[in-house]
């Protein structure tokens, strides 16, 4: 009896320990199963062994985008992965998106093929136009044209140019699903009106300090799946093109639920997203950080501490200042607040 008992103990302990993690997913008008807990790569271009990490903890859902500069070392870490493991190519979800001084459609394509070649892909899951507002490209390089004070030179390509070259390579099969980075509602729903294939996904700032809760009805109406970024509050944020100022950790109601719920902040914040219903993307390339936000699913935000989250000062932290001077420019509350004001270069 006693050594039986101790058998299934430890068979239980084996389990419990090897299992990684399930991660829910939400669907797409496609039908394509989308994780609602992915891992975002902004400003990791030196730790590929945290792509692989992610992995073995369950992370399913890599954001990337051809600005991060980070391709070719996912691309590496994903193909050393494979040929050393248990997941193969279709077991991942990638994101990825189109440099906003890339959308003449010559350009696209160009950047498209070797996006597919960084990654060592023949599809992405996921591609995104990475910003409404678009600039002229320097000939030969990776860099948009700027004027004498550093603002973007504006291009001229209209967003139904970019969107039917992002159509074309999703009826080819090489993108499963397609959509849209800082837009505004107007500029959705006009893409929407005119688009032979919907968008699938819409991928926005949203964080207790700016939660997007008119954004993520909006794209419910339309049956858009919505991916939260920076939502944690971008705590490793550089200052180019973003706010220097807001800690979504130091605001109290995050502080006192991590306490009552003996969590950290950052589970208490990532939990809030779950409970919202769409996806969140932190980034981290700390092997404690990348299991602590994955551990979420062992406890329950109830209805009046959600809204103790909700009740927080708005404010956006991203504000893409040197795009200021495109007229797609998506965000009128940071025309009014920073057109005047010096770049934050
Ligand atoms: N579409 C767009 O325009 C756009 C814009 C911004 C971001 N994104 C995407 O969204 C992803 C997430 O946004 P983000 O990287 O700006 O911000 P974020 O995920 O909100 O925050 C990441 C920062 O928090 C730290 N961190 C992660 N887990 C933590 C934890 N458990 N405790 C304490 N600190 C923790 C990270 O540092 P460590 O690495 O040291 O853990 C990093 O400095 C990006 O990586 C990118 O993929 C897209
Ligand atoms: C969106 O479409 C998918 C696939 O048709 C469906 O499974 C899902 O329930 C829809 N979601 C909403 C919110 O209508
Ligand atoms: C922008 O493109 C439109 C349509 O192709 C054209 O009519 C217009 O003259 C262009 N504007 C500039 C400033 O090049
Ligand atoms: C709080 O969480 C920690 C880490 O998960 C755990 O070790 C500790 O026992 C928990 N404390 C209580 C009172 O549940
Ligand atoms: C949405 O973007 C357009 C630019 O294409 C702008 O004219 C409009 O004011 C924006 N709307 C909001 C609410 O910011
Ligand atoms: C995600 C996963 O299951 N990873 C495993 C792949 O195989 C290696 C070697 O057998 C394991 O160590 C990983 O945990």
């Amino acid at each position: 009896m006693l050594q039986q008992f101790i058998m299934l103990t430890l068979m239980l302990c084996t389990i419990a320990l090897t299992k990684t993690v399930e991660i829910p997913f939400v669907t797409m008008s496609n039908g394509l199963k989308f994780p609602q807990l992915g891992l975002g790569t902004w400003q990791n271009t030196e730790h590929p062994e945290a792509i692989k990490s992610a992995l073995d903890l369950g992370y399913r859902l890599i954001d990337t985008a051809f600005l991060y500069k980070n391709e070719k070392m996912i691309g590496t870490a994903l193909k050393e992965y494979f040929e050393a493991g248990n997941l193969t190519r279709k077991d991942v979800f990638i994101t990825s998106k189109l440099p906003y001084y890339a959308y003449k459609p010559e350009d696209a394509e160009k950047y498209i093929a070797r996006q597919l070649e960084s990654l060592q892909t023949d599809y992405i899951d996921l591609y995104l136009i990475h910003w409404s507002m678009c600039a002229e490209r320097k000939t030969d390089k990776d860099e948009p044209v700027t004027d004498n004070d550093g603002y973007h030179v504006p291009c001229n390509v209209s967003h139904s140019e970019v969107w039917k070259i992002l159509e074309k390579y999703y009826e080819k099969g090489t993108f499963k699903a397609i959509g849209l980075s800082n837009f505004n509602e107007t500029q959705i729903q006009t893409i929407y009106d005119q688009a032979e294939i919907k968008p699938h996904n819409y991928q926005g700032e949203c964080h207790i300090l700016f939660p997007q809760t008119k954004m993520i009805e909006f794209l419910r109406a339309l049956n858009i799946s919505f991916t939260a970024y920076a939502p944690i509050g971008s705590r490793g944020r550089d200052k180019s093109n973003t706010r220097s100022d807001g800690d979504v950790f130091e605001q109290t109601p995050v502080k006192e639920l991590a306490e009552k719920y003996n969590k950290t902040r950052a589970q208490i914040l990532l939990r809030n997203h779950l409970q919202r219903g769409y996806t969140a993307i932190p980034k981290s390339t700390n092997p404690k950080h990348l299991a602590e936000n994955l551990d979420i699913f062992d406890f329950e935000l109830s209805p009046e501490d959600m809204k103790k989250l909700d009740n927080i000062e708005h404010k956006r932290l991203f504000i893409f200042d040197k795009a200021i001077k495109s007229p797609e420019f998506p965000f009128k509350d940071v025309v009014d607040e920073f057109a005047d004001k010096p770049l934050t270069l």
